[in-house]
């Protein structure tokens, strides 16, 4: 018999892995999706079947985190044995300006998916995955963070997703559930939303280094993040449901880089030397150097006169409107736990995260149709 997984967020970075490592785990994934008035299944295209064929193993359902009865109906026609809850409101920015609709989907959203597998008497049946973030440390109280770091949360989204984090822990102690949160610090790869940092750094220099955009607007250049692979972290979800005992977990790298440094990385994967000189608003990244022989062979030789005309020119500049009321600072994880108990160990280090991403994105970038459009909605990432 099969095993049947319920991802709510199947749409988004994380849920597309996830999906397609659970079906090639021979799972029956259902996944719930939100009505949109474009359709919003790039990512899981390549996994998406026919309703006319029989016997699909990936089935999606329109639904949305703020509709109780929707997801109870979902998860009683489901049955679920395993309920991984990636869905929400994502962007922490964006939360200072939707903070209600953010504790609706974020906080509320997940007693919905808890009180429902409770009500339905799946209790016993239904593990249930929570996605708890880093961001749950905020201005953090211990360095690095771990599971027994106590939380600051420094945005509504950080503050909503730690209702969600408790109530999971209280429905685990309260009715024996297996409910386990993963406290997941930043991941990317190419199929990262494009507005979160690490994707909109490498978007932009696979631009500019095809002579397509001049300039790259960014806000805290000295934030530090605790970035990996999305393909190693949704392997941690899975473990977690598949231990005896549900518990709480850090799933981070253990490294720590600056937003700056990241960009320099971007600009080394296609053999650009970029240097920052100035400070706070007026600090700028300055394109010093070429490797004309990494260049050719990472963008290729007809774009490299049009860069070498860049030589000298600030092309990344700090634009306050990307500045949070609040920020977090510093994240950096300890994933002792992860490692020894889930046996959890990363492929990925953040250079070969970077060289993924800047390798997908100069080959979207380099699409005719993309350059024409102006570039914003094509994107088949798996070709
Ligand atoms: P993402 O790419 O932004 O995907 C979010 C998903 O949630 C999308 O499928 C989105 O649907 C869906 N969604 C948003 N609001 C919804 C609602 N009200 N009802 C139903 N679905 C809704 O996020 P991600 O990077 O894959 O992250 C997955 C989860 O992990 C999120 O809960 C995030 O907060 C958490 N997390 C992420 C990170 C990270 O670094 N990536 C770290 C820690 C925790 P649409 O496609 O229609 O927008
Ligand atoms: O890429 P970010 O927007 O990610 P952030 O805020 O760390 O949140 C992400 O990771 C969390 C895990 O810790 C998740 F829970 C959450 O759902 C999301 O996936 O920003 C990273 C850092 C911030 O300090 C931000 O201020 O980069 C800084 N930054 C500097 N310039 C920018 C920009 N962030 C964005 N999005 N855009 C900028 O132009």
């Amino acid at each position: 018999m099969s095993k049947v997984a319920l991802i709510t967020g199947i749409t988004g970075q994380d849920g597309a892995y996830l999906a397609e490592f659970l079906l090639k785990k021979g799972y029956i994934v259902h996944g719930l999706k939100r009505r949109t008035s474009m359709f919003n299944t790039d990512r899981i295209d390549h996994l998406y079947q026919d309703p006319h064929i029989e016997n699909r193993n990936l089935i999606l359902h329109y639904g949305d985190l703020t509709d109780s009865m929707n997801l109870t109906r979902i998860i009683q026609e489901t049955q679920p044995d395993e309920i991984y809850n990636l869905a929400a409101m994502s962007h922490v920015k964006v939360s200072f300006d939707t903070p209600e609709y953010t504790a609706n989907a974020d906080g509320i959203g997940t007693l919905r998916i808890l009180e429902a597998v409770r009500l339905l008497g799946l209790t016993e049946k239904t593990r249930i995955y929570q996605a708890s973030t880093s961001e749950l440390y905020g201005l953090v109280q211990e360095v690095p963070q771990r599971e027994t770091t106590p939380f600051y949360p420094r945005s509504p989204y950080a503050v909503a997703k730690m209702y969600a984090y408790w109530i999971t822990v209280n429905y685990r102690e309260a009715y024996k559930m297996h409910a386990s949160n993963g406290i997941l610090f930043n991941h990317e790869s190419p199929l990262r939303g494009e507005t979160f940092v690490t994707r909109k750094i490498t978007r932009a220099v696979s631009k500019i280094v095809l002579g397509v955009q001049d300039n790259l607007f960014l806000g805290n250049l000295s934030a530090q993040r605790d970035w990996g692979h999305a393909k190693d972290y949704i392997k941690a979800m899975y473990l977690i449901l598949q231990q005896d005992e549900p518990s709480d977990y850090v799933i981070a790298t253990g490294i720590t880089t600056t937003v700056r440094d990241f960009v320099k990385l971007a600009f080394a994967e296609a053999g650009v030397t970029v240097t920052f000189a100035g400070e706070g608003v007026d600090e700028k990244g300055i394109i010093a150097s070429i490797d004309e022989t990494k260049f050719i062979e990472k963008v290729g030789e007809k774009y490299l006169a049009g860069l070498k005309e860049q030589i000298g020119k600030a092309v990344v500049h700090v634009d306050p409107a990307y500045f949070r009321p609040t920020e977090v600072e510093l994240l950096i994880g300890d994933p002792t736990k992860s490692k020894t108990r889930l046996g959890w160990e990363p492929e990925y280090d953040l250079q070969g995260l970077v060289e993924d991403m800047m390798k997908s994105d100069i080959k979207l970038m380099k699409k005719d149709d993309y350059l024409k459009e102006g570039g914003y909605r094509v994107m088949n990432y798996f070709e």
